[in-house]
């Protein structure tokens, strides 16, 4: 029996409204270092954003170097670590070699061979005993050649059976490493498999999110004994039992608040998957949100002073009522709560422009800009079928964007 531990989009260094939230992730790390030591874990899969951004801060750094220096005391044999959306895939990589000695794999960069991402782990007896295709997040460079089409349809279809050709390379090496023996082949990946849950401010950037950029579960094989995913938010199957998203462990926005988080325990018997048990992650920041009128602002602030316990709080006014000195009201309110913090506040009913996607005055990062985008399409009444052309030309300029930055 082997036991894997899935966990994913760590977000290491991620800010809310310029909060620091290192001591979040600090409590999260010791937690982690607690299950893995406790269920006896032996594989330890990090499918996808580790980091928040491409340049982690030296605090950042620091967390994940000595929890993984912290693994080489556990029970955990192997780590396999992929790259995702948000990480620097060169940087992932940079201390591979060096990491590789104490059995902890990386795979940042997309490999131009896919076999070259099946990773055959080793037991105490050296004999294989799990395979692992560690496929990152795959970037339009990683599997499309450029083409000669303007239709925005040909691209899309083009980088979605990009895709699947280079699962597909990745699973035939495994199906050859497998052969006849009994050693289970476990798949990973950071990407959006179509019908899968978001919800807003739950800090996924919505690139493919709605459009046919959204790969079928069916592209893991069904011989293929658990897929750890990474790149949605809330902890999901993803359409099977043996597909899933771990989620984040910690709440990325406001959007959260109250989400329970978790990580999967996986037992793995031969081929066969014996189960998956989710061990839910504590709450080590309360986030809450306060909204409605000026009554149920205050109510809802009053009720969780009460409680006594540290909240941080995102105040939107979104009543018919008046909301003349809202700041200042507010501030006075918290000043008798010691242990409330006040992140935001925002007249949301004033905000008419924008109101109807809740934007209000969030952060610049937090803003979704396929929505921006949609809004504009909204405002000039565009029709549906202009906006079936302008919707991926859009998406095709942002995916663009973001592939010259990372
Ligand atoms: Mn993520």
């Amino acid at each position: 029996m082997i036991r894997i531990l899935h966990t994913s989009d760590w977000h290491i260094g991620r800010r809310l409204r310029e909060r620091d939230r290192s001591w979040e992730f600090r409590k999260f790390f010791s937690w982690l270092s607690g299950v893995i030591r406790e269920e006896k874990i032996d594989v330890l899969l990090v499918a996808g954003d580790v980091f928040d951004n491409t340049t982690p801060s030296v605090p950042a750094q620091d967390m994940y170097y000595s929890f993984l220096a912290d693994l080489a005391e556990s029970s955990c044999r192997h780590t396999v670590i992929i790259s995702g959306n948000h990480d620097s895939p060169a940087f992932l990589d940079a201390p591979s070699n060096l990491l590789n000695l104490s059995d902890i794999h990386v795979i940042g960069t997309a490999r131009d061979n896919p076999a070259e991402e099946v990773i055959t782990l080793k037991g105490p007896d050296g004999r294989a005993e799990l395979i692992v295709c560690a496929v990152p997040y795959l970037r339009d460079k990683d599997v499309r050649t450029i083409s000669a089409s303007d239709n925005p349809g040909d691209s899309e279809r083009e980088l979605l059976s990009g895709i699947r050709g280079h699962y597909s390379g990745v699973f035939e090496r495994a199906r050859e490493v497998q052969g006849d023996s009994d050693v289970p082949v476990v798949a990973m990946g950071h990407m959006f498999i179509q019908g899968g849950r978001t919800v807003r401010d739950d800090g996924v950037r919505a690139l493919y999110v709605g459009t046919a950029l959204q790969v079928g579960c069916d592209v893991f094989p069904e011989w293929v004994t658990y897929t750890a995913l990474g790149h949605l938010h809330s902890p999901q199957r993803a359409g099977r039992e043996d597909v899933r998203y771990s989620g984040s462990p910690v709440a990325m926005g406001f959007g959260e608040a109250g989400q329970q988080k978790g990580v999967y325990v996986v037992e793995v018997e031969g081929r066969s998957l014996v189960g998956v048990r989710e061990v839910r992650v504590p709450v080590f920041q309360r986030l809450e949100r306060a909204c409605g009128t000026m009554q149920d602002i205050w109510d809802k602030i009053n009720a969780l002073g009460r409680e006594e316990v540290s909240v941080w709080i995102d105040v939107a006014h979104t009543g018919s009522d008046s909301a003349v000195g809202l700041q200042e009201r507010v501030n006075d309110l918290v000043r008798s709560y010691p242990l409330l913090e006040v992140l935001s506040v925002r007249d949301e009913s004033k905000a008419e422009a924008v109101s109807k996607t809740g934007i209000g005055e969030r952060e610049l990062g937090e803003i979704d800009p396929l929505v921006i985008f949609s809004e504009l399409l909204d405002s000039r009444k565009v029709d549906e079928e202009k906006r079936k052309i302008f919707m991926p030309m859009y998406q095709e300029i942002l995916h663009g964007i973001e592939a010259g930055l990372s």
